[in-house]
């Protein structure tokens, strides 16, 4: 019967014709798995003793920045939470990750702050769910929804010493008592979008930029640097006070694009790409992963914006790194860089480039998607996943991948069923991540789809629907769409080495 479903799902019409997904094979031990965030799906903003965080407070007071919508209720998994777990069973993941709300467990956020029990307990009941149907916990420390309280006694990000303080106070609090079963740990979610975003542009919260009574010069630099050290503190504390008895690992979670030459015969293009991803990937990866500095490229373009780390720091960096650590990846699309001719704006973050969809002979990077900046480009993501594993040599996890369909916000419950475009995009990622280990020697261990289930996804409000499951924001109707039958049958087929390969042509 599933044969059959994943044929049909295949052959059928869809905006991608000119690809054709091989379903090429992944390693027998390859994970896979979906991905949520607090905020986004739980809902029960105020239940049950929980605080308020920054996304609480950014989506209520001016409602413009968020398409008018919060996440008082979202996917209101927070009591729909048992029914979500046996959704995933069915669809047969090996892992799910998710993020835990600081706010539910210090409501106020900092190291002398109380814990709140019942935030507590709802984390452990779903630890508990998950293992029960043999579905393995990833954990992300922080997906964007730091303590309002925190950001308003010292500025959150902008105070690396109190910041650090109380995440690891927070980190520890969570190894402690969920760390007996949840064996992959993540401190925090895309320190690239939580810098720029938030301290730089201010689309997301806090909202801040130099329009609103920040420095967008200097603070989305400053919030990368504490995020920086707050990490590497967490990750000595798991290192030092519970990986001996846990045995997990811990890692972050980076994102960026793939970057190819806007003319591929321009020399200040192609280095305008690999500076574009220095800036993206190298503004993290070096210190945290090779225990270095900024990258060059970053350090003469931003000169004293980017703060200096002390040899003592760096020297810290170094010895925290845990062993048996992860890269984790989330992609979603590549885009052209094109060197910009003028030196660049007092506040450029991208390393002075300009960024586009088609190239100087006109080609697009690949179809646009239900989002204008995710176009499908598996090329660049087999590209970016090399790229990585030869800057850092560290095992890849794909923590988040996935796009949504062109219309998909408009259409009926049963087109958005027949999800053939998400169905194509997730095949073709997986043959690319299938072409970088089996023809580039790159070890990748998992892959967790965003989302398991239609969110809030931030200033875009309920627009765009990521989900493999569909979710009626007024029912609050769970309705799997088709993607998430194919990934369980593509995981299936993939991993036994391709044996059935030929069957599908
Ligand atoms: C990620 N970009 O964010 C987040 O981790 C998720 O919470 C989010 O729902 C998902 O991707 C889909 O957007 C990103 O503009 C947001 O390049 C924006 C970008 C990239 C990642």
């Amino acid at each position: 019967m599933f044969k059959a479903e994943h044929d049909s799902i295949l052959n059928s019409r869809s905006t991608l014709g000119d690809f054709k997904v091989q379903e090429l094979p992944l390693p027998p031990d390859f994970v896979w798995g979906t991905a949520t965030a607090a905020y986004q799906i739980e809902g029960g903003a105020f239940q049950d003793g929980k605080g308020k965080s920054i996304w609480d407070n950014f989506s209520h007071s001016v409602p413009s920045r968020t398409n008018g919508e919060h996440a008082d209720v979202a996917c209101d998994h927070y009591n729909h939470m048992p029914q979500d777990v046996d959704l995933m069973s069915s669809y047969g993941v090996d892992v799910y990750r998710f993020s835990i709300a600081w706010t539910r467990l210090i409501p106020l956020g900092g190291r002398e702050d109380p814990v709140n029990e019942t935030g507590i307990a709802f984390y452990n009941d779903l630890i508990d769910r998950l293992v029960s149907v043999n579905i393995k916990p990833v954990v992300t420390l922080y997906h964007w929804d730091l303590p309002q309280s925190l950001h308003e006694r010292y500025g959150g990000f902008l105070n690396s010493e109190e910041f650090q303080a109380d995440f690891v106070r927070f980190s520890r609090l969570c190894f402690s008592r969920f760390g007996d079963r949840v064996k992959k740990w993540i401190t925090f979610n895309e320190p690239y979008i939580i810098s720029v975003f938030g301290y730089h542009s201010g689309v997301l919260a806090p909202g801040r930029s130099t329009l609103s009574g920040g420095d967008s010069k200097t603070e989305p630099w400053r919030v990368g640097h504490s995020i920086i050290l707050a990490h590497a503190a967490a990750t000595h504390a798991y290192a030092l006070d519970f990986q001996p008895s846990q045995k997990g690992s811990i890692s972050i979670v980076l994102n960026g694009h793939y970057y190819e030459p806007y003319d591929t015969h321009s020399e200040a293009d192609r280095a305008a790409a690999q500076r574009r991803m220095d800036f993206y990937f190298g503004w993290f990866g070096d210190p945290i992963f090779l225990g270095k500095d900024y990258p060059p490229a970053m350090r003469a373009q931003l000169a004293d914006r980017l703060p200096q780390f002390t040899a003592e720091e760096l020297s810290f960096i170094r010895r925290s790194a845990p062993t048996n650590s992860f890269y984790g990846m989330n992609h979603y699309t590549t885009k052209y860089a094109r060197a910009l001719p003028e030196p660049p704006a007092d506040d450029d973050w991208t390393g002075n480039v300009e960024e586009l969809p088609t190239n100087s002979e006109g080609t697009e990077i690949g179809p646009v998607s239900g989002m204008s900046w995710l176009r499908v480009a598996p090329k660049g993501f087999q590209s970016l996943l090399k790229w990585v594993w030869d800057r850092y040599h560290l095992p890849i996890v794909v923590t988040e991948n996935g796009c949504p369909c062109p219309g998909e916000s408009t259409m009926s419950l049963e087109q958005v069923v027949n999800d053939e475009f998400r169905v194509k995009y997730f095949g073709l990622y997986l043959d690319a991540i299938s072409r970088a280990v089996y023809d580039d020697g790159v070890t990748v261990e998992g892959y967790y789809a965003w989302s398991l289930m239609d969110n809030y996804e931030w200033s875009a409000g309920y627009g765009p629907r990521f989900g493999l499951t569909h979710v009626d924001y007024t029912t609050l109707v769970r309705t799997p769409k088709n993607s998430a039958f194919y990934l369980k049958q593509s995981f299936q087929r993939r991993r036994k080495d391709g044996l059935d390969k030929e069957s599908l042509e």
